[in-house]
Order: C-alpha cells, then structure tokens, then sequence
C-alpha cells in the first residue's frame, strides 16, 4: 500500500486517515447548500474545518444529490475560483468537486491541489486536462448522470462491478502517464447505488484494496445513514461517525466529512485503541 498521497503541492502521509472537510458553494447541496452565500462566509468556513482538524479542503460548486441539476461552467466557476483564489495561501491541500474539462482546467491554473470528480474523469478531455497536471485525483465510481443515476442502481454482483469499473478507469489514467502516487478511489456511496449495494459496498471496502491506491470514502450525512438511524440530515453527525469508523476499519484512507471536529475525536480514540496512547 501506498504511503505517501502526492497531491499537488503537498505530499501527504497515509499513515493515518486524513480528513476531507467538505465546502459546498452551493444553493442546493443536500447538507450544506445555501449556507455560504457569499465569499466572506465560505472563507470563514473553511478557516473553521482547517481548525478542526481538516487535512484537506473539498470545494464544491455543483450539487451531484442524486436529481441535482446541472450547472453551467461559467455558474460553477464564478462560485469556486474565487474561494480557490482566497484561501491559496492558507496551507491546506484545495481539492475542487466538479466533473467539467473547463472547470478542472480553470481550477488547475489557479493552482489547485486535487481535482476530485464524481464521473471518474469518464471523459477523454477530462483526462488528458488532469494528465499535464500535478495535483492529486479521485476517481469515483457514478453509473450515468446525478439526474439520472438511480434509475441504473442495478448490479448481480455490486463489488466486483464497482471494482472493475475503478480498475478500468485507473488504467486509463496510468496508461496517459499519471503517476498512481496523485491518484486516490471510492466506490461512490449513494451514486447510482440503493442503500442495500452501500451497505455490501461498505461491509466489503476492503476488496478495494487490491487496487493498490488509497481509498477515500463520502458516507457524511448521507441517506444511507438517515434511513438507518430515522434521523433528519443535521442529526446525522453519530451515525456518520461510525460509518467513517467503519470503513476505516476496513482500509479508508481519506475521510470525506461535512463534521470534521466530531470524525477527529473518532480517529483519535480509535489511534488510541489500535496504537495505544501517545504521550
Ligand atoms: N459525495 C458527494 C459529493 N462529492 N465526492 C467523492 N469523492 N465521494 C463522495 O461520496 C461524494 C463526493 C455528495 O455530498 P455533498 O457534496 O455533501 O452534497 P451535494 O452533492 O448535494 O453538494
């Protein structure tokens, strides 16, 4: 297994699990939209996850909850760059959300850290954009569009599936000369999956790991948490927790969390239980 996350200007260690803070620019996100309506408020915000702890920024300009809209490039950036612009300095790897060639080159020379795409860089131009680049890549695993993805939730075997899709999209990637050193996967929980394949996916994370790259997981707040707990998106918080525990258990090497400072203490206690106490 890898060691070393090579993502942008940071080479990060995955000696232990790194966190995600999730910044969605956003109107319409499932958790967080609407609430950073303006530059001022999503700085302070991130400023607020790298305090609890975020290893890493995830900032997102489009919402992908399954019937999300598309929006234009133009509508995207206007939300991402300047926030990108505002916190270069600000020593935390910037990863952006976005599935757009033109949002990913824009953000690219804005010097951002990792492009992290929900279609797995499905397209031609998507990768050949992210192949000239340094930053540190995501590849997710999505059947179809956000609008359409739960219509196509059908799979005989959703493991081996999921897999062989990741596979084939990291080989992709290798063969355009990306170094597997910039390059983390996630099967995508709740993208054009039922909430029975997101519990098989999570109980089985750890046949991922034949793939030889770091996983990242997205479980925060998701509905596969509210339908097992009978909880509301901001009650979410303790059932997140333990699936983050969970996938971690079972090799999830980044953690992508809307609660960082609630999933910090988790990873605390955990490194405790499995390391003992570090004076
Ligand atoms: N989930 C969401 C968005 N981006 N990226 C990765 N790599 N993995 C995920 O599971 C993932 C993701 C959806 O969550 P959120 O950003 O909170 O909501 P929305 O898409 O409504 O903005």
């Amino acid at each position: 297994m890898k060691s070393i996350f090579q993502c942008g200007r940071f080479a990060l260690p995955l000696t232990r699990p790194l966190v995600m803070g999730v910044l969605n620019i956003t109107p319409d996100s499932f958790s967080d939209g609407g609430l950073y309506p303006d530059v001022d408020a999503a700085i302070a915000r991130a400023l607020k996850l790298k305090e609890e702890g975020a290893d890493l920024l995830d900032i997102g300009g489009e919402s992908t909850r399954p019937g999300a809209a598309e929006v234009t490039v133009e509508e995207e950036l206007r939300r991402v760059l300047p926030i990108l612009k505002a916190l270069d300095g600000v020593g935390i790897p910037l990863s952006v959300d976005t599935r757009k060639p033109a949002v990913m080159a824009a953000a690219i020379e804005q010097g951002v850290d990792m492009i992290n795409d929900v279609s797995g860089f499905a397209t031609t131009a998507a990768q050949q954009i992210v192949a000239q680049a340094s930053c540190g890549l995501c590849i997710m695993h999505m059947r179809g569009e956000p609008s359409t993805m739960q219509s196509l939730a059908h799979y005989s075997d959703v493991v081996r599936e999921v897999k062989q899709a990741l596979s084939e999209r990291l080989d992709q990637l290798l063969a355009r000369g990306v170094s597997a050193a910039r390059i983390c996967v996630d099967p995508g929980f709740g993208f054009g999956k039922n909430v029975h394949h997101n519990y098989i996916l999570l109980r089985h994370l750890d046949s991922l790991l034949s793939l030889e790259q770091p996983i990242l997981v997205g479980l925060s707040r998701k509905s596969m948490i509210g339908i097992v707990t009978n909880r509301s998106v901001e009650a979410r918080v303790s059932g997140s927790v333990a699936a983050a525990l969970g996938a971690v258990a079972r090799g999830a090497r980044i953690l992508r969390v809307h609660d960082v400072a609630a999933t910090r203490d988790a990873l605390a206690v955990w490194d405790a239980i499995e390391h003992g106490v570090k004076e």
